[in-house]
């Protein structure tokens, strides 16, 4: 007896679980929207702030009408080195919510700035991804011609800065200035050069830490830097070098009770941080954006 009482209640929620989800539809729980993030930086690779009045959205690639799915300002440091985030409502096939899509719909990134689209870099169309998927997305302003990831404004400009130009093994043009060649032998590749403001044909010119010494009788160490002009740096820790977690340091606690990172603007000229090596960390690295 005993297991046929087993039996018919297992039969009984099988039949009760379809009945429960028909009568559940409408008040679908909404699923987690997509958050796409990131750095969006202008032609000659200086990350966007507030000043520069820009504006992200989110379109369905295909939509003519232009209707807007997501929409943030492009404001500095949103979190470490991203200045815009979009959050992208998901279908939960629940009552019909205007700025909701499907999974798999192509999306599009837009900039704005003063009202006026900008060229973006690389194209900015992607599939939607699962319900839920954060996904970091980095942006150039301007024309890229050779689609290599340096815009054609700074490529040009740089050229015409090369003191070498028109010497055997020198670039001539935007086709032969390769993003991972490493023009002035520094070390640092012309993207990267790109990326952090410093100037790809100067062996001199190049983000790096020049130097790293505790300070005496105390728990603290100075870090020296390189800085650039309109870039921002953060300094970050970790306690071991193999599979290091990288964490910020430096924290601080803003006036209006907000927990924020210490952000360092570059000067163009070289940079001391003081970091506490009491915290248990040993190895140290600092981010250029
Ligand atoms: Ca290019
Ligand atoms: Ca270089
Ligand atoms: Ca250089």
């Amino acid at each position: 007896m005993k297991s046929n009482f087993s039996l018919i209640l297992g039969l009984a929620v099988v039949l009760v679980a379809p009945c429960e989800a028909a009568t559940r539809v409408a008040p679908a729980v909404p699923k987690p929207p997509v958050i796409t993030y990131g750095l969006i930086r202008d032609e000659y690779g200086v990350p966007l702030t507030k000043d520069s009045k820009a504006v992200a959205r989110l379109l369905k690639d295909a939509d003519q009408a232009g209707k807007i799915y997501a929409q943030s300002v492009v404001e500095a440091n949103v979190y470490l080195g991203m200045n815009y985030r979009l959050s992208l409502e998901i279908d939960s096939k629940g009552p019909v919510r205007s700025r909701a899509v499907t999974v798999g719909t192509p999306m599009r990134v837009q900039a704005l700035i003063d009202g006026s689209e900008e060229a973006l870099s690389p194209r900015p169309v992607w599939n939607t991804p699962a319900a839920g998927t954060p996904q970091r997305l980095d942006y150039t302003l301007g024309e890229d011609a050779d689609g290599d990831g340096l815009p054609d404004a700074w490529e040009l400009w740089m050229l015409e800065l090369n003191p070498r130009y028109g010497e055997p093994g020198q670039p001539m043009d935007i086709a032969s200035f390769r993003p991972e060649d490493d023009c002035d032998g520094d070390g640092i590749s012309n993207l990267r050069e790109f990326m952090a403001g410093t100037d790809p044909f100067s062996a001199t010119d190049l983000f790096s830490i020049v130097s790293f010494e505790k300070v005496p009788g105390t728990t603290l160490a100075a870090l020296t830097f390189k800085t650039s002009l309109d870039h921002v740096y953060h300094v970050l820790m970790a306690e071991r070098a193999d599979n290091p977690n990288w964490t910020p340091v430096a924290t601080t606690s803003h006036v209006d009770g907000e927990f924020g990172y210490e952000t360092y603007e570059g000067t163009g000229r070289k940079m001391t941080v003081y970091v506490d090596a009491a915290l248990g960390a040993a190895f140290f690295k600092v981010a250029c954006h």
